[in-house]
């Protein structure tokens, strides 16, 4: 191995010739200035900073020289590479600042241009009506209770004393299930989580069970083929009608205002007996008895009444296939048809309007955006 070079003489290196380390400095001087964006920049570094610029090769001779030779070589290529860094930090915080001034521009948010509003949904009158009759419900102590809209045909029907044979099972119309021996149905009515809750629990019972029902009616005026109902079912020691006509008359109060009578009316379920249909004074004309004059009560039809649902004493029959012995025990129930009541109570002149879910629907009634 050969000792360094002790007349080695920096000019005669061409990477360390002035003239050639002031070119290298020019050429890389002129790329940065040249460089028009920050990519732009980075490449000029690589080529001119990077380790196999001209500059970091002239460096990379300085350590061969004598050392007599080093001071000045590194002195020049360091002056060099000083500039050179400062070239670059100043391009770049005016390339920086540049971009920065276009994503400004580009990026623009024009807070004046009016907002494209999306309008929020809004929940169904009918829900709502059915949340707050329940909550009136669960205010007093009662529970809610619920039960599935795909139900077999004996809670829907056998077990509230409607058997296979029984002229009333024809009284709803009912979505039966394929193959029609599954024993199942799309259920017609919410008294089946009457039978349910009777199965499952020991009395005293007290529950409300809203839900969606299903018949095979046609869409009118007043029948949809899907919609709601409210159960209640009481079942304990000592009920009476009295305590039926109670119950029923708080329901009343809460859903059509305090001033609102109730009256019952002979009728018949199956499930219940003695069985009542329970009417309400009308809100509208209060009870004046205007049928067949000029002025008749469009919301009553004349009578002074509405027909609000059905009710009556539970059936000791069904007591009994429950389990529960009616020598003891006696409840009451009602149900009555959700859409019904909403439009008696508002004035609304169909099943049609509830059934489109148009949102227009729902605002009318202080509900949504
Ligand atoms: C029943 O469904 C009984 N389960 C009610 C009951 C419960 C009686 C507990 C006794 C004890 P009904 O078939 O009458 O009864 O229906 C009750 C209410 O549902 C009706 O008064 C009416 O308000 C509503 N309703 C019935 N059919 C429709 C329909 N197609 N569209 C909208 N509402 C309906």
């Amino acid at each position: 191995m050969s000792a360094p070079n002790s007349n080695y003489d920096p000019v005669e290196v061409s990477a360390l010739d002035p003239a050639n380390v002031d070119a290298a400095l020019a050429d890389a001087l002129a790329a940065v200035a040249g460089a028009t964006d920050l990519d732009d920049l980075k490449t000029v570094r690589i080529a001119h900073q990077g380790d196999k610029s001209p500059l970091a090769l002239a460096n990379r001779e300085i350590g061969a020289l004598p050392p007599t030779a080093k001071a000045e070589a590194g002195k020049r290529v360091g002056q060099a590479r000083g500039k050179l860094g400062q070239a670059f930090a100043a391009r770049q915080s005016v390339l920086e600042a540049e971009r920065d001034e276009r994503i400004l521009v580009d990026e623009r948010v024009d807070v004046s241009v009016p907002a494209l509003r999306r309008r929020p949904g809004a929940r169904h009158p009918i829900e709502l009506t059915a949340q707050r009759l329940v909550d009136a419900f669960v205010g007093m102590g009662w529970e809610v209770a619920e039960g599935p809209e795909l139900e077999s045909e004996w809670l829907n029907f056998d077990a509230l004393n409607l058997g296979p044979d029984h002229p009333a099972r024809q009284m709803q119309d009912t979505f039966f299930l394929d193959p029609v021996d599954s024993g199942l149905v799309l259920r017609t009515q919410t008294s089946p989580v009457q039978i349910r809750t009777m199965l499952e629990q020991e009395p005293p019972i007290y529950i409300v069970a809203p839900g969606k029902v299903y018949r095979t009616d046609d869409l009118d005026a007043t029948h949809t083929p899907v919609f709601h109902q409210i159960e209640c079912l009481a079942i304990d020691k000592g009920l009476t009608m009295a305590h039926l006509r109670g119950a029923l008359d708080a329901f009343v109060r809460i859903m059509f205002g305090p001033d609102t009578r109730t009256r019952v009316r002979a009728n018949y379920f199956p499930f219940t007996e003695p069985s009542m249909e329970t009417d309400f004074l009308c809100f509208v004309c209060h009870g004046a008895e205007t049928w067949g004059t000029a002025e008749q009560c469009r919301t009553c039809g004349g009578s002074g009444w509405i027909e609000l649902g059905g009710s009556g004493m539970v059936n000791r029959k069904v007591l009994r296939t429950c389990g529960i012995d009616p020598d003891v025990y006696s409840g009451f129930a009602f149900g009555l048809g959700i859409e019904r009541a909403l439009m008696l109570r508002h004035g609304v002149q169909g099943m049609h309007e509830m059934v489109e879910g148009d949102i227009r629907f729902s605002q009318q009634f202080g509900m949504g955006a």
